[in-house]
């Protein structure tokens, strides 16, 4: 019977005969393996197992739950849809773009050596990027279907490549490659080396080029569009997350650190491309195994879809006519290094090395060397087609993200000294070698004589390649990259009234500064503008005392709550629910920090002024995640981070893991991320309310940094005049309070959980006869950047302006005090801007596990050493005797020790 004979007379069975049928049909099966099993033994059972998932292959069938399936395309050359574009002239603008991307390394380094650039990384991805650009992209003029598209950082040259043909850049700008600061082509702008969106903000939109974070930004974008969808907060869109990376970049930790999320939440609106050169900056990524077929089990496991594109169509005749799986098992025992050899040395090599077996060689009989070196430049990544199938495939999947694995040549086109050599990556200068192969290889119609002018090739605004791509861009709404703000500023934000409350202190009622900050949270969700604050939190909610918020607004997520919790019916039930509005994001400070990246850039991608307020331990915080937070700053990230349960001596009872003594100093790095480290609850309120009126106000590119602690103590009430402590707060310092009578006089800054430290040091002086201001120094980021202005105001521009520290203390006499939880480093940074005695009080040294007192003792940050610095700087002036210093040491009771606290 034929195969059409026996569908139709299956189809014709009845339900009762199909389950007779298929009882027998499992009974000999079952019996057939019992056989081998239990007399050929497992290893039979394996190589059986084998043979039929071969099989299968070979039939274009992929069966579901294996981790990795042979290296073939996942879409066999029968399913390949038919190209929809015109694949002649992808093929010549492809190749313009590859041309123009390296003579803008080669020329950049030309003029100024050393300056840098990737060419052979765009080289490779080249063909990946295009078959988005003209078919999948949709550009920023689609509204809020736009695509969100991440490409590898240092494969820029092409984008700018891409860009200048499409005639948004100029020749001019080219040359102005990695030139930023002094731009030597008149009339052009410098373009970054990277994709920067402080540096291009109406061009790049994410920066990618730390290995890495790339990905697991894309991931945390792709989540929180569905999160804002749910809520409301943005129209469904059919929108995808494209994320274009490395295979050498699955090495890092964040690359493949939140797989799971994005298939455990389903994002099948999230799209990754791996550009698998099977090199990496020193060589192969994986020379002894094959890098696909290991990420292709890593992605698999985590839930995702994979596609892999292989092999180029030359290679589909040769498939096809492997009947008995030769080619199969010889493609099994390739190793990536090998691959490598082929591409860098051609069709010789591939003869000889890879069809080494009688029934290998009768494949390809009749092929010439040249054809065999096409064979071995014959990879999925370079075949649109194969492409196009690959991509077509991912945008119609439901149900999880898809991961397309494409196997690309590093610097492919490129020349001998480049194509598939370990130099690859760091090549930026062509040989004349070089040159003429590249020209001849691309079809690039520039003359020979002229190469060594490393000329640009732009066909022309008429040429039928430049209007083909434009009027793509245009079906598909506009370019792409471009960063477009959707939302300036503007938002309503709670006014003074509303933080009024928070400005009058809470009598004797001792509450933290962590406590504060959940009651102003807590008040802030209930506001008009509640519905845009997005509280972040990795699995530290209960310890920040924020469990009550679990209840009244929810946790995000999109499956609902398929159970009953524990505690439900409590004030504190734990609540799961659709349109919950916490990402609680379990214990990743990573995953958490992305989230805070992605929610605080929804005003520019989607228009939506969410306000994310990141909660964090702090000391697992900028430590941990420092990268993300320079990222975030590159991208223009607006939001409040949360260092809780701060300050080295404040955490008692932790030890050198937790206790944070450097988060503010890690801050000071990030230019536009605002550093407070607060004392009391009205300080807390003056800025958040002044942050929440930059950022989601006026449209300020800035955000918050902001160290709150579990310490309780009462909260006292503002002092007056309110209008002046207000601007002292944002500014980085006030007067706490006035020191009252006659003697030598001093002056105690304290921060944070400190600062009430310096205020019982004022009254531990009085006993001395010493009189104290005390002040609260709310940020010394602040205070440091405005006194290195003026510094270089006077220097530079010649205008004489007192820094504001100095201006501030002027008319409080006497040697300057600064205590803090953190380094020393800190309250430093503001010493050579006062023209007095001045020590520094800090926390410098690992941590301890002991209570606040011990610690603080330890550390010499309590009242009574702050009383002591300041007297023995007293005594130092001639304005205490001597004598008063060991006296002082008694009654303190300072035991002191020889080594200091960061030798111990
Ligand atoms: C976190 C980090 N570490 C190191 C680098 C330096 N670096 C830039 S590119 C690169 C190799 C990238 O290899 P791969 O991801 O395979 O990209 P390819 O260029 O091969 O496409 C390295 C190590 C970096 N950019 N970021
Ligand atoms: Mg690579």
């Amino acid at each position: 019977m034929t195969e059409r004979e026996l569908k139709a007379a299956f189809a014709r069975l009845s339900p009762e005969e199909r389950k007779a049928l298929f009882a027998e049909e499992n009974r000999e099966w079952l019996e057939a393996l019992e056989y081998v099993l239990r007399v050929e033994g497992p290893e039979r059972v394996e190589e059986l197992f084998r043979l039929l998932d071969e099989y299968l292959y070979l039939q274009g069938y992929t069966p579901q739950n294996r981790l990795s399936t042979p290296y073939l395309n996942t879409i066999p050359k029968e399913k390949e849809p038919p190209y929809p574009g015109d694949l002649e002239l992808e093929g010549r603008i492809v190749n313009i773009l590859r041309w123009n991307a390296a003579m803008m390394v080669a020329r950049a380094n030309q003029k100024a050596d050393g300056i840098g650039g990737h060419i052979s990384t765009y080289a490779s991805i080249a063909e990946l990027y295009e078959v988005g650009f003209n078919h999948f992209f949709r550009g920023p003029e689609a509204g809020l279907e736009r695509d969100l598209v991440f490409f590898q950082g240092h494969s820029s040259p092409g984008i700018y490549a891409r860009a200048f043909l499409e005639g948004r850049l100029k020749e001019e700008d080219l040359e102005n490659f990695r030139r930023e600061v002094h731009p030597p082509a008149e009339g052009g702008r410098g373009l970054s080396s990277y994709p920067h969106p402080w540096l291009m903000p109406d061009f790049w939109e994410f920066p990618t080029v730390s290995m890495g974070l790339g990905p697991i930004q894309a991931i945390y974008q792709a989540r929180f569009m569905r999160y804002l969808e749910d809520r409301g907060l943005k129209p469904k869109s059919s929108a995808k997350v494209w994320a274009f990376l490395g295979d050498g970049e699955h090495d890092e930790p964040e690359t493949v650190g939140a797989l799971h999320l994005a298939a455990r939440e389903e994002l099948d609106n999230l799209i990754f491309v791996v550009n698998c050169n099977l090199q990496r900056l020193d060589g192969p990524v994986r020379g002894n195994s094959k890098v696909i077929q290991e990420l292709e089990r890593l992605y698999r496991g985590a839930g995702w879809h994979v596609i892999k594109v292989v092999w180029g169509s030359l290679w589909d005749e040769l498939i096809a006519k492997d009947k008995e799986g030769h080619l199969l098992r010889r493609f099994e025992a390739l190793v990536d290094g090998e691959s490598q050899r082929y591409a860098a040395f051609g069709g010789k090599e591939l003869r000889e090395r890879f069809f080494n077996t009688p029934e290998l060689k009768k494949l390809i009989e009749g092929l010439s060397d040249e054809e065999l070196t096409e064979l071995t430049r014959s990879r999925g990544g370079h075949d649109l087609k194969k492409i196009y199938a690959a991509y077509k495939a991912a945008v119609e999947h439901k149900g999880s993200p898809v991961v397309i694995l494409a196997r690309t040549i590093k610097g492919y086109g490129m020349g001998p000294t480049a194509m598939a050599k370990n130099v690859a990556h760091q090549v930026k200068k062509l040989t004349e070698e070089d040159l003429k192969e590249a020209r001849r290889f691309l079809g690039i119609p520039v003359p020979e004589e002229k190469l060594k002018e490393l000329p640009y090739y732009h066909p022309g605004p008429e040429a039928p390649e430049v209007r083909y791509l434009l009027e793509r861009r245009k079906a598909l709404g506009g370019f792409v990259p471009e960063r477009r703000v959707r939302f300036g500023g503007g938002l309503e934000v709670p006014d003074e009234a509303f933080f009024q409350e928070f400005y009058e202190g809470t009598g004797e009622r001792a509450i933290s500064t962590t406590m504060a900050f959940v009651r102003i949270l807590a008040k802030l969700l209930k506001h008009k503008i509640g519905k845009y604050i997005v509280p972040i939190v990795p699995d530290e909610a209960r310890t920040f005392g924020m469990e009550a918020l679990i209840a009244q607004v929810g946790i995000y997520s999109p499956k609902g709550q398929l159970y009953i919790p524990v505690d439900a019916g409590t004030l504190t039930a734990y609540k799961e629910s659709k349109e919950g509005q916490i990402l609680e994001e379990g214990i990743t400070e990573a995953g958490a920090m992305a989230d805070f990246i992605a929610a605080g850039t929804a005003y520019a991608h989607w228009g939506v002024p969410t306000v994310p307020f990141f909660i964090t331990y702090s000391m697992f915080g900028l430590q941990r995640v420092g990268d993300l937070v320079w990222a975030a700053a590159d991208q223009r990230t607006r939001g409040f981070i949360l260092g809780a349960t701060a300050g080295r001596t404040t955490l008692e009872g932790e030890g050198l893991q937790h206790q944070d003594g450097q988060s503010q100093v890690y801050a000071l790095a990030a230019p536009n991320l605002l550093v407070y480290d607060p004392a009391f609850a009205y300080e807390f309120a003056v800025i958040l309310e002044d942050g929440l009126r930059r950022m989601y106000g006026e449209g300020e590119d800035v955000f918050y940094y902001i160290t709150i602690e579990n310490e309780n103590y009462p909260h006292p009430p503002m002092p007056e005049p309110r209008e002046e402590v207000k601007r002292g707060i944002l500014k980085g310092l006030y007067l706490f309070r006035k020191g009252e009578g006659e003697g030598p006089r001093v002056q105690l800054l304290g921060s944070g959980p400190i600062l009430p430290q310096a205020i019982k040091a004022q009254d531990l002086l009085r006993d001395f006869g010493v009189v104290a201001d005390v002040w609260s120094a709310t940020s010394y980021k602040a205070l440091y950047l405005d006194a290195i202005e003026a510094e270089r105001e006077r220097r530079l521009l010649g205008r004489a302006r007192t820094p504001y520290v100095a201006e501030a203390l002027k008319g409080h006499e006497g040697p300057v005090v600064a205590a803090t939880d953190y380094l020393k480093a800190l309250p430093n940074l503001i010493r050579g801007y006062l023209d007095r005695p001045f020590c520094a009080l800090g926390t410098d040294g690992f941590g301890r596990s002991d209570t606040r007192e011990a610690l603080r003792d330890f550390f010499e940050v309590d009242a009574r050493h702050i009383a002591y610095a300041a007297l023995a700087l007293l005594a130092e002036e001639g304005k205490l005797k001597g004598e008063v210093l060991e006296e002082a040491r008694t009654r303190l009771g300072l035991s002191l020790k020889e080594a200091p606290p960061h030798r111990r």
